[in-house]
């Protein structure tokens, strides 16, 4: 009989490590090195430490902690001792983060040292057993015992529908909701996604990927550093981004990803040349619109066509410009094809297909697209379509040629900087203030996030409100990146005949605001 085959994510990160386990795996800016025999071993002891804690099966393990490679290693060994990554964004403040960890009820809490004093309280409230800290200069509570543990660990047996993740997102209505990704959704989408943007193998030498993300959703947790693990290639790692350092690395490296914003920033650096980037064999951008301005001007300065790919939380990545010249050009604009595997349709609003460069509503189906939304089942059946299609929510088209375009959203989203920011939350938070009687959030372009929120805030009778109060308060109580960077107290919202909010024309009204335009 053969030997059942162990879905786990990890065990297909492992298997595919460079046979030479002394190389380097990550090098971090500051100068630190760690081979793939200390991502495995440092890896193995936090499972170990998972594993003495008895957990239950399914158990979620929330973390909230700046970047660093241990944070790395700690999603590595929750994988390998078969549990769930729940990560959360460090802009979070007490109230996202008491409701995150009260609705998923982690058995275990990551946070930094900092922030131990709030969200342990946090943390015991919900019933976790369990609260660690771990700071980026490789201190805190988890590691110390961690260091206790033995360093080989048999990496648990997992089943393709085994969850591995949940990713919080947010929506335009109601509360964030846990997107639950099983180890198939994220293998699936890795292992296609090395083979399309042609990754090089351990064997080939590999690939130098600088890391430059956050580690905290979609973008930088799965998409980069599974194309690294998977290919054996090493990474240059950044705790933050920052525009001239990354530019300095660029000459030691063959691959980049960001959000938009990060193009734009290295654009502003005089390093960024040609010369720069003469081994560099791609870079990829995803997560928010790239504008064809900062396509263009890339390609001039560097000679290189950055490739936009397109996904989300609850799905990884759907559709990608090519990355061989046999597939066709990477068109500027357009998000490319869908991925071998993904099935992406766009609809009218009557559900029926739409032709060729017709406008409509975006679907998706295949092994990428998640399990559901944490303990939401009505609201998992409301985001699928009764032949199992997910609704992304996304508007767009497809071209003679196969290129899709995502030509604006259906929900009310503001992309800023690579972060989804949903207007219903903010508002919420606006209307409960004293004196408001309603608030209205636009996006309008911003020359270095892309987009950026503004409110336009209405007072009751006889109130005074000013907006910089407003912002001031909404920063005790939101992620930075949520806070409109404006806000305008004004007599009244316009609206339509059906007495509905007309945002559009309040987008028209503050859209120079950031852009000069
Ligand atoms: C920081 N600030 C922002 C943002 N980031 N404002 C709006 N939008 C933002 N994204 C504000 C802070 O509130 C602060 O304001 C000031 O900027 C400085 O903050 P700091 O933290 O120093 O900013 P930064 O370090 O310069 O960060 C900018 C950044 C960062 C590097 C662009 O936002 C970033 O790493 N973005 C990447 C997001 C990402 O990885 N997205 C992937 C999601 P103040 O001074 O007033 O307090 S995954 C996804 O979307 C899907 C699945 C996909 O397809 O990938
Ligand atoms: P999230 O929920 O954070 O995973 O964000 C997913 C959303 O980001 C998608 O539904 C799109 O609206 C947007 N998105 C991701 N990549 C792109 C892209 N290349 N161009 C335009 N929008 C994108």
């Amino acid at each position: 009989m053969s030997e059942p085959v162990n879905a786990n994510l990890y065990a297909h990160l492992r298997a595919a490590f460079p046979e030479d386990l002394d190389r380097i795996a990550v090098e971090t800016d500051d100068g630190l090195h760690y081979s793939w025999r200390d991502l495995d071993r440092a890896s193995a002891m936090i499972a170990n430490l998972f594993d003495a804690l008895e957990l239950d099966a399914g158990a979620r393990i929330a973390v909230q902690v700046e970047k660093s490679v241990e944070a790395m290693v700690l999603y590595l060994a929750t994988l390998r001792a078969g549990f769930v990554f729940l990560p959360l964004n460090t802009a979070y403040r007490s109230a996202e983060i008491e409701y995150f960890i009260g609705n998923a009820e982690p058995a275990v809490v990551v946070c930094s040292s900092a922030n131990a004093s709030w969200v342990g309280p946090i943390a015991q409230a919900a019933g976790t057993q369990h609260v660690f800290t771990l700071d980026d200069d490789r201190s805190g509570t988890l590691l110390e015992v961690a260091s206790q543990c033995g360093d080989e660990q048999a990496i648990a047996m997992k089943e393709d529908d085994d969850l591995a993740a949940i990713l919080y997102t947010s929506g335009t209505t109601g509360r964030s909701k846990g997107a639950m990704l099983t180890h198939r959704n994220l293998l699936s989408n890795a292992e296609v996604l090395k083979d399309y943007w042609g990754w090089r193998s351990a064997e080939e030498g590999g690939d130098v990927l600088i890391h430059a993300l956050p580690i905290f959703h979609v973008h930088g947790l799965f998409v980069a550093i599974h194309g690294a693990l998977i290919s054996g290639s090493k990474m240059i790692w950044f705790n933050r981004f920052d525009a001239k350092r990354v530019v300095a690395r660029l000459p030691e490296a063959s691959v980049f990803m960001g959000v938009p914003t990060l193009y734009v920033r290295m654009l502003g650096e005089r390093g960024l040349t040609r010369k720069a980037c003469r081994h560099m064999r791609v870079f990829i951008s995803g997560s928010a619109p790239l504008l064809i301005e900062t396509f263009n001007e890339w390609r001039e300065r560097t000679g290189h066509t950055i490739l936009e790919r397109y996904g989300m939380s609850e799905t990884a990545m759907l559709t990608s410009n090519p990355y061989h010249a046999v597939q066709g050009e990477r068109r500027g604009g357009t998000v490319g094809f869908p991925l071998p595997g993904v099935q992406l349709r766009v609809l009218d609003d009557a559900g029926a297909p739409c032709l060729t460069d017709d406008i409509g509503h975006i679907q998706v189906d295949g092994p990428n697209v998640f399990a559901g939304y944490w303990r939401m089942p009505e609201k998992t059946a409301e985001e699928f379509t009764a032949d199992g299609y997910f609704k992304t929510g996304d508007v767009g088209k497809i071209d003679g040629l196969g290129y899709v375009t995502i030509v604006g959203r259906s929900k009310d989203l503001i992309i800023s900087g690579g972060y989804n920011v949903y207007p219903a939350e903010i508002e919420g938070v606006i209307n409960e203030m004293p004196g408001v009687a309603e608030s209205a959030i636009v996006g309008v372009p911003h020359a270095d996030f892309g987009e950026v929120g503004v409110a336009i805030v209405i007072p009751k009778p006889g109130a005074m409100l000013d907006g910089d109060s407003i912002i001031a308060e909404l920063k005790e109580r939101l992620a930075n990146f949520k806070i409109p960077k404006r806000c305008f107290v004004v007599p009244e919202l316009p609206r339509n005949a059906m007495g509905k909010v007309q945002k559009a024309l309040l987008r028209e009204q503050h859209k120079g605001l950031f852009s000069g335009g």
